[in-house]
């Protein structure tokens, strides 16, 4: 591959589009228990995720690489978050007011979806873009292109805002679609690139990966405004309450493994690909000195894929003196006793731990994740010896689970030490396999591609939604406060911490408020256990935590 030499051709104007990441409704009318913020409308809104849109900071530095191209871009997430009031009855009208005030002129516009609750918007995100732009090209592509084409264009392709649609990673795509000279004839014929009549006519599109990570540049960070993106981050919500100045990075593709419920691997795909340990360790410097960066956010599908390698980013890390949080939950197997010293010795003070399910036969059969609860109790404990805050990431509701599987799961959790289990109902992403076998068995609820993991989805002979909500919310209270690891052993300070983040997003969390007082007591602050169980007394009467005092026989208020 060569650089153009050709100066005199025209700039290409690209405007990159990331639509909301939560569907609008979700976003409009919040649910009791997410973060919210209330904008000078008067009302609360929930706050979407603003994590760096990693696919388009690559694309773009490898674009400008190789082309001559002006590259901008709008994340919906940051703009919904940020502004004063919301006066849209819809997404679409959202998108085509901000679209319709911009003040740049696009030859191509992109569209990236990574995420199935986000289907709709990418959709109307797409249809404002046309009505705004007539006669710019348009394309989409990320996660929900690449696994969802049919969806999008097969029942009406005649109407579709998208005149192709990428398969998989976009940076090669993009860099011949920009050298092409003639978009529509070069989606004709290009084998990552679905058009409405390639969908029609059989087309099997075919991935176009980059083999060696290192050709792409140091990505476009300068795209974003970083304090913008690090307002609501996923990450935060667990880490840290330090404020730090993060950065997303990802320093290898690809995951072998092939968890049901997962579809990572349709974009990626299975083989492992990795920048090397000097651009690494030159990116980092990069972050830190020229960015301002304190924390890196890791977002690699198997950062343990290659036990040297991870010592040798961590070693960097610590010499760096930067932060990291890992949001992906790390292979468990490879976290032994010196991993995680490597990765304490390296300032790391929390994990998410993707233990998955307590229950081996799920772990083995349903999602094809054969791993040992052994491993999951002795990494938990190994981390709270080191003064490793651990969130265990669990996954409730999978087709083929019966109500004896929960049972295990719920018992055999309470064996692994973790500090924090966050309860998520299986979703049948569109991608994976499990979205596949749920929808040839009719196990879908409703007409989606895949939920939010708050949502339970998936019905099947053994289970119902509301069963699986129910459960979800019943290990939730069982395993962080009833049955708390931090309190029975004795780690107060901690478990309050843990009760009180809660308190923050639900100020009635009549629970919380029982356990932090129960906390203060114990570590002798009287005032502050009477205030809590004063605000207990005040919210365990109400009709949603009646049923949970009485099943768990906490005290009713006289
Ligand atoms: C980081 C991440 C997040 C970040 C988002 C960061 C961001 N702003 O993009 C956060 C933490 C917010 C997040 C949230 C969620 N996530 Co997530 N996330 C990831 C993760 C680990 C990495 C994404 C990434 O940065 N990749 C690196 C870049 C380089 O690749 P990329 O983004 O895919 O972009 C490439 C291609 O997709 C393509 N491309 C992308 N856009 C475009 C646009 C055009 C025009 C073109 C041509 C090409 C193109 O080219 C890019 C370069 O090669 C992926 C797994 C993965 N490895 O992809 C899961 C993943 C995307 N997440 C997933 C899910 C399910 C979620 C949640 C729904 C989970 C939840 N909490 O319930 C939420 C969704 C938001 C919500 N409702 O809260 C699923 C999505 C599958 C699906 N069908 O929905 C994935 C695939 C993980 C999985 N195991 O299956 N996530
Ligand atoms: S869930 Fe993680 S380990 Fe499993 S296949 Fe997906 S990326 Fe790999």
């Amino acid at each position: 591959m060569s650089a153009n030499p050709d100066h005199e051709k025209n700039t290409m104007k690209i405007l990159f589009l990331v639509p909301m990441h939560i569907p609008f409704g979700a976003f409009t009318n919040p649910d009791d228990n997410q973060r919210v913020s209330q904008k000078q409308d008067g009302r609360f809104y929930n706050l979407p995720p603003t994590d760096l849109p990693l696919g388009v900071l690559s694309m773009s530095a490898f674009l400008k690489k190789w082309e001559k191209v002006e590259v901008q871009l709008i994340d919906f997430n940051i703009e919904a978050v940020a502004c004063q009031s919301f006066d849209y009855d819809s997404f679409f009208a959202f998108a085509q007011n901000r679209l319709s005030q911009l003040d740049f002129k696009p030859d191509l516009i992109g569209v990236s979806c990574l995420f199935s609750p986000a289907f709709q918007n990418f959709m109307e995100t797409g249809l404002a873009a046309r009505q705004v732009f007539e006669n710019t090209v348009i394309i989409g592509g990320g996660n929900i292109p690449t696994s969802a084409w049919q969806e999008i264009y097969l029942p009406t392709p005649e109407k579709s805002p998208f005149d192709a649609l990428c398969y998989g990673e976009g940076e090669l795509p993009m860099l011949e679609l920009v050298r092409s000279g003639n978009p529509f004839e070069y989606f004709k014929t290009a084998k990552s690139w679905i058009t409405p009549e390639k969908a029609c006519n059989g087309f099997v599109p075919q991935h176009t990966f980059i083999e060696n990570l290192d050709e792409i540049p140091f990505f476009d960070y300068d795209l974003c405004d970083i304090d913008q993106h690090n307002a609501n981050l996923v990450v935060t919500s667990f880490a840290t309450s330090k404020k730090e100045r993060s950065f997303h990075v990802m320093t290898s593709r690809g995951c072998p493994f092939k968890c049901t419920f997962c579809a990572s691997h349709a974009v990626h795909g299975r083989d492992m690909r990795y920048h090397s340990l000097e651009r690494i360790r030159a990116d980092f410097m990069m972050l830190k000195e020229k960015y301002g960066a304190t924390m890196l956010i890791f977002q690699d599908d198997h950062f343990m894929s290659d036990r040297n390698r991870v010592f040798t980013i961590l070693n960097t890390l610590k010499e760096l003196d930067l932060h990291s949080t890992y949001q992906s939950g790390l292979a468990l197997y490879a976290l032994d006793r010196p991993m995680l010293e490597a990765f304490h010795a390296a300032g790391v003070r929390q994990l998410v731990l993707a233990v998955e399910s307590g229950s081996q036969r799920v772990l083995k059969h349903l999602m094809k994740k054969p791993l040992k609860l052994e491993i999951s109790q002795r990494v938990a404990n190994d981390c709270r010896e080191l003064g490793i805050y651990t969130n265990t990431n669990i996954l409730i509701g999978i087709p083929g689970e019966t109500k004896e599987d929960i049972e295990d799961t719920r018992k055999n959790l309470r064996t692994i030490n973790s500090n924090w289990f966050h309860i998520n109902c299986t979703s049948p992403l569109v991608g994976s396999e499990i979205h596949a076998v749920a929808k040839k068995h009719g196990y879908i609820q409703g007409n989606t591609l895949g939920a939010d993991y708050k949502v339970a989805a998936i019905e099947t002979p053994d289970f119902s939604v509301a069963h699986i909500r129910e459960m979800q919310y019943l290990l939730n209270l069982e395993l962080n406060f009833v049955y708390n690891n931090d309190m029975r052993l004795g780690e107060y300070q901690t478990a309050l911490k843990g009760f009180e983040n809660v308190i923050t997003i639900r100020k009635d969390h009549a629970f919380a408020w029982f356990y932090a007082g129960e906390c203060h007591k114990q570590l002798g602050d009287t005032e502050q256990a009477a205030a809590c169980r004063r605000r207990y007394d005040q919210y365990a009467t109400t009709s949603f935590w009646k049923q949970y005092v009485s099943k768990f026989a906490l005290p009713f208020p006289e």
